[in-house]
């Protein structure tokens, strides 16, 4: 690891549990309101295996902003 710039995008990929997603629609609540956040590079919802997969920038966003976006979209998120 190099720490001569900084400028190195950090990147943290993350998988989350998610109960409560049933459909298309599911999918798309809860990638539009993970996706809006600053720092999230990258979000996708599989429906059919309870798990949102997140890529972002932990200096930026922390993981309690990206459960409570998917709370906030009335989805449980497991720990
Ligand atoms: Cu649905």
């Amino acid at each position: 690891m190099s720490h001569c710039c900084g400028h190195d995008p950090v990147r943290s990929d993350i998988t989350l549990k998610v109960s409560g997603m049933s459909c298309a629609h599911c999918k798309k609540a809860v990638e539009s309101s993970v996706g809006v956040l600053p720092g999230v590079f990258k979000v996708e919802a599989v429906v059919n295996q309870n798990k949102v997969n997140v890529s972002y920038d932990p200096s930026k966003v922390n993981l309690d902003d990206i459960k409570k976006a998917i709370e906030d979209a009335g989805y449980d998120v497991q720990d």
